[in-house]
């Protein structure tokens, strides 16, 4: 297809070298402070999916992760590897780097100032929060499926009801289990304040996952969300967006947009634990 390679001539341009050896010791440590935090946090909270590729990658305290080194062990286990990009890039970009198995990864690491919070994904959020899921093979798929809809999206016009998908569940998604609710979402888990709140607050509203009533749903992404959505199973998930969009998106443009902190009639939010 001659889009496609335009659209790969792109991508190329997007690419960096993550300069691994160029990362200064302070560098690390900050790295090293928010995997203590959140590596204290998570166990009981995060899906076991998640911990489990956290162990298997590697991925530890001691420092910013080399790209390479783990994607090697990632690309034996689920085919996916990381490619080092300079921030948010460009949505055609982003789509058709997941519809190749290859995960976005910023190389650049938050100042001391911005522990608690950043708007925009950097290492820390991007590595520990995305890449150990990938190690899951449903959820592997899921993520290059998501990459193959959205490049569709973008041709249908309908990105912003696709990016609410991403949102509630790859960044804010959470998981029933035996065990009790869980984390799977990157935005969570790389979240000290958000890795709490939502599990253990009464405020915000927990609703089984429904495609539909997802992709009518606005967010926030400047606070705590409002609503976070229940998965069953990474299966459920790649089940349920299996089938083509096109005609859900066409259903949706005569459907209002839904307020994050609202919940329509009928609607009952999923009781928590006290
Ligand atoms: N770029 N690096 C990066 N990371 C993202 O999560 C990202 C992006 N570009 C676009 C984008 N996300 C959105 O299209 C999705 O959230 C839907
Ligand atoms: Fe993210």
């Amino acid at each position: 297809m001659v889009e496609d390679a335009a659209l790969a001539a792109t991508v190329s341009e997007h690419i960096i070298e993550q300069g691994w050896a160029g990362y200064q010791p302070a560098q690390h440590g900050i790295w090293r402070q928010l995997f203590e935090r959140q590596a204290k946090l998570l166990p009981g909270r995060a899906c076991e999916a998640y911990l489990r590729g956290l162990d298997k990658l590697a991925i530890a305290a001691d420092g910013i992760p080399d790209f390479e080194r783990l994607s090697d062990l990632l690309e034996a286990d689920t085919g996916w590897r990381l490619v080092a990009v300079p921030g948010l890039v460009p949505d055609d970009v982003f789509f058709y780097l997941l519809a190749k198995r290859r995960f976005p990864t910023t190389n650049w690491i938050r100042k001391p100032a911005q522990l608690d919070y950043l708007q925009e994904p950097d290492v820390f959020h991007d590595l520990f929060g995305h890449v150990p899921l990938l190690t899951d093979p449903v959820f592997a798929d899921y993520l290059q499926a998501y990459g193959r809809g959205g490049l569709k999206a973008l041709r249908l016009g309908a990105l912003p009801k696709l990016a609410r998908l991403y949102w509630y569940t790859v960044e804010f998604g959470l998981i029933e289990t035996p065990e009790g609710l869980r984390i799977y979402g990157a935005g969570i888990l790389s979240s000290f304040e958000e890795s709490r709140y939502c599990l253990e607050s009464r405020k915000p509203n927990r609703l089984p996952f429904d495609l539909l009533r997802i992709m009518r749903t606005r967010y926030r992404i400047d606070d705590l969300q409002d609503v976070y959505f229940v998965i069953e199973s990474f299966e459920q998930l790649f089940e349920a967006t299996r089938p083509d969009f096109t005609a859900h998106y066409r259903h949706l443009t005569h459907q209002a947009d839904i307020h994050p902190g609202e919940l329509l009639p009928g609607e009952v939010a999923l009781d928590i634990a006290a």
